[in-house]
């Protein structure tokens, strides 16, 4: 059954891209575990591939699907978030600036800042919630917004359409990252972003079993230009992973709905708590960008950044003794994740940057799972003691 862009989130996410396997009328997408094709003669291809760091039946199923969910035309899929980061930046020279959002995974910030500088590319951190800072800092070297929204880990958002307004007419590319919000709750492209990116290994995965990424683009320019990169550069997925992530996708919605409905219990038990200085979580009042969310996206997702009362020693403490919430770098996954961003995550980010985007010794970060919400938040009680 075909889809359009008029069926709902669910119907697409389960069939765009998806058809019977021609020859054996399989309803899932076979694992086309392949590093090559035979050809009738040289040059002669008998369907449409020729070798899989080219293109493959399975990952080009996954990439017709993803490019569907985030309302986009063309979807390009790589070995891991940070891969399909680094494509992206790949389409810049020596002497390009790029506009990175100050505050995003540290391993974001890393390959800006310690790869692609040494090859001449210059970055300049900017708070994409303040309008007036982006626009001043634009000049004729700018060639890349690249921003998260909500961010990682301080959930800031980011106005993607206002954003937008800015790049237009200037030839500069605006890339999001939506691994926080997903394409169901986000479609930047719809917003005006030219190219969005995932780390699939995260709520599009699902299940913390696979690492991988996404880019996703309407530009047909573009597509090229990311696939030659793609194709030339080679950090594809494995087969497999592909096959996973198609398994993931269909229950996306179901997952995502839940996400949101644990979160949003959790931070209201969570805020006002008396060994809790402050919650950060967009769907409570408190946040600062609560209504630009409530605008943007259509639900506020499954992460959250709290204060523990005290230092280092009061978020060690809590750290070690949740048991459902597991005590492990990541997010996304059905179960749920606490970890410190401060030592793990944004360990790679200097101290000074983690210092001005308040991520010190007592902030602690929450990925919170479909668990049943009441033992989730029996499990934070505890630890919280
Ligand atoms: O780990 P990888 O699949 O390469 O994805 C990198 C990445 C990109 N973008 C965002 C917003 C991310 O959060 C990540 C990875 N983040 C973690 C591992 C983490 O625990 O925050």
């Amino acid at each position: 059954m075909e889809v359009t862009k008029n069926h709902d989130f669910g119907t697409r996410a389960i069939h765009a891209g998806q058809r019977p396997d021609p020859t054996t009328g399989a309803i899932m997408t076979p694992i086309y575990q392949t590093s090559t094709y035979v050809q009738q003669s040289p040059g002669k291809i008998i369907g449409e591939y020729d070798y899989s760091r080219a293109a493959n039946p399975t990952r080009a199923a996954l990439e017709a699907n993803l490019a569907d969910l985030e309302g986009g035309r063309y979807g390009l899929c790589f070995a891991s978030g940070v891969a399909a980061t680094g494509v992206v930046l790949h389409l810049l020279s020596s002497g390009d600036k790029v506009l990175l959002g100050d505050d995003v995974y540290g391993g974001t910030n890393r390959l800006f800042h310690r790869v692609f500088t040494q090859l001449g590319i210059e970055t300049v951190l900017v708070d994409m919630t303040d309008l007036d800072a982006v626009k001043s800092m634009m000049d004729e070297r700018v060639k890349l917004i690249w921003l998260e929204t909500p961010t990682n880990p301080m959930l800031k958002i980011a106005d993607i359409a206002a954003i937008s307004e800015i790049t237009k007419g200037n030839d500069v590319i605006l890339a999001v990252d939506n691994t926080f919000a997903t394409p169901y709750l986000q479609n930047p492209l719809a917003l005006g972003a030219d190219i969005v990116c995932h780390s699939t290994t995260k709520y599009i995965g699902g299940h913390s079993d696979s690492i991988g990424g996404a880019l996703i683009t309407n530009d047909p320019g573009l597509y090229e230009r990311l696939k030659f990169i793609q194709l030339s550069e080679g950090a594809v997925p494995g087969i497999m992973e592909c096959f996973l992530l198609l398994r993931s996708t269909k229950t996306l919605h179901v997952r995502m709905q839940r996400h949101c409905e644990n979160a949003e219990k959790i931070a209201a038990y969570l805020d006002g708590h008396p060994k809790v200085e402050k919650v950060i979580y967009p769907g409570l009042e408190s946040h600062p960008q609560h209504e630009l969310g409530k605008r943007q996206m259509s639900g506020f997702g499954g992460m959250m950044t709290i204060y523990i009362k005290g230092g280092l020693e009061e978020s060690q403490a809590m750290l070690e003794k949740t048991r459902f919430f597991a005590c492990a770098e990541s997010l996304g996954g059905v179960e749920s994740l606490i970890e410190h961003p401060a030592i793990m995550t944004h360990a790679s980010v200097p101290a000074d940057q983690r210092a001005k985007l308040g991520i010190s010794d007592n902030l602690v970060r929450l990925s919170v799972g479909i668990e049943g919400v009441d033992d989730l938040i029996a499990d934070l009680d505890q630890a919280l003691g």
